[in-house]
């Protein structure tokens, strides 16, 4: 039997902050896992490297599940982002692992294809409506079926999801940035420019639109109701979601569907959107929800109600997770979308290998296992620097959702 023999927590920033694990048997086998929690990301490190590399020492890397439940229960302090971040790293490490021992890639070890390729989102964004609409342009022109938009709201300082260079990256200050947020500035423009790009551009696109936490829930069922005649595909985390039971208020109200999950971390923190049916896409994903073991049973529970997959993929996911996203993506039966804002040349020259992107679908490499590979070399040349998120603040100097 081999054993794992060597665990390495990898820290490197290369355009952003990424923590990766790297698990080697005794058969000179290496597996990768993402660890990356976007401004917590040493906390992570320190769990990998403190408290769970000590464990893994000397056990069966081919035993997933039970090394699973071994980090889970033996934790004895249950979920929670890090936890889950954490274990996550390690499962997809070990899958990583089990893909190259059997010469096979990981969507084969989870049941093969179940469709030819995954269909992703990208992010349009515009300081102004006339940029936006540009911005949907060329994203069209650049083959994505399906956009989210988001517009910077007029008389607020650093709107979320605005691009101000060539890519988006909010975690951009060695201290959090202060932001503002007016909810009625919001409600009054945003289903105003939403509006204005199916009017350009017609019904012949997924259209999809990120409220990121910030409403209560009568503010989003007015929203969902107010942008129903553009069928939008989804408005995703109208209120923060770790209010299971908002969500009814906003379903009495609303066809407009629901995306939500994806600062979730158990099946446990989705159960009742997904078993009341309060939500139409599930947003967790492999590496900030226990890996692809875990990712499996939330997306399977998800498809007993209908309900289908549409995991986070935005910049500080890193290849590792895309690579292990679009293998649970492939193959499970109730697959909805993929975000994908892919990453900066600097990121992609210490990951090599990652899923390749063509006329809006996501294909994954055939190379055994999830087919990325870490360069040690070019890690080596972007240490690890500060980075938090911004904070939001009402016009009163309250603090708001961000
Ligand atoms: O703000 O990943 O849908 N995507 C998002 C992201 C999150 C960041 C936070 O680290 O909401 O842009
Ligand atoms: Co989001």
């Amino acid at each position: 039997m081999a054993t794992i023999d060597r665990v390495e927590v990898l820290v490197t920033s290369p355009g952003r902050n990424f923590v990766t694990l790297r698990i080697t048997t005794s058969d000179g086998v290496t597996g990768l896992g993402d660890a990356t929690l976007n401004g917590r990301e040493l906390a992570v490190a320190s769990y990998l490297e403190d408290h769970v590399a000590p464990l893994l020492i000397g056990r069966d890397p081919a035993r997933i599940e039970d090394t699973w439940q071994y980090l889970y229960k033996g934790a004895y302090w249950r979920r929670g982002p890090v936890t889950m971040t954490a274990i996550a790293a390690v499962d997809v490490a070990l899958w990583d692992i089990k893909g190259k021992v059997a010469g096979l890639p990981v969507y084969e070890l989870l049941g093969g294809r179940s469709r030819d390729g995954v269909l992703v989102y990208c992010h349009a964004s515009g300081e102004d409506v006339a940029a936006l609409l540009d911005d949907v342009a060329a994203y069209r022109e650049r083959g994505f079926k399906a956009i989210r938009a988001q517009a910077a709201v007029p008389g607020l300082s650093g709107t979320y999801g605005v691009r101000k260079g060539a890519y988006y990256e909010p975690a951009a200050t060695a201290l959090p940035e202060e932001q503002q947020w007016s909810t009625s500035s919001y409600l009054d423009f945003a289903p105003f420019y939403l509006a204005k790009v199916r009017e350009k551009f017609g019904f012949g696109l997924h259209l999809l639109h990120d409220v990121h936490h910030r409403l209560t829930p009568i503010e989003a069922a007015r929203f969902g109701k107010s942008v129903e005649e553009l069928r939008l595909f989804w408005m995703e985390d109208p209120t923060p979601a770790e209010n299971q039971e908002a969500f009814r208020l906003i379903r009495r109200h609303t066809t407009t569907p629901i995306a939500t999950g994806e600062v979730l971390s158990s099946v446990w923190d989705v159960k009742q959107l997904i078993t009341e049916q309060l939500i139409d896409y599930v947003r967790t994903t492999a590496v900030h929800a226990g890996g692809i073991t875990h990712l499996r049973r939330i997306f399977d529970l998800a498809a007993l109600y209908q309900i289908r997959t549409g995991s986070h993929g935005a910049s500080d996911l890193s290849p590792v997770t895309v690579a292990a996203a679009v293998a649970v993506d492939i193959a499970v039966p109730n697959f909805g979308i993929q975000e994908h804002m892919g990453h900066t040349p600097e990121t992609y020259e210490v990951f090599h290998g990652t899923p390749r992107l063509e006329n809006g679908m996501l294909y994954p490499s055939d190379a055994p296992g999830l087919g990325i590979t870490y360069d040690d070399e070019a890690a080596a040349r972007f240490p690890y620097e500060p980075r938090y998120l911004p904070v939001a603040r009402a016009l009163d100097g309250s603090m708001h959702d961000w």
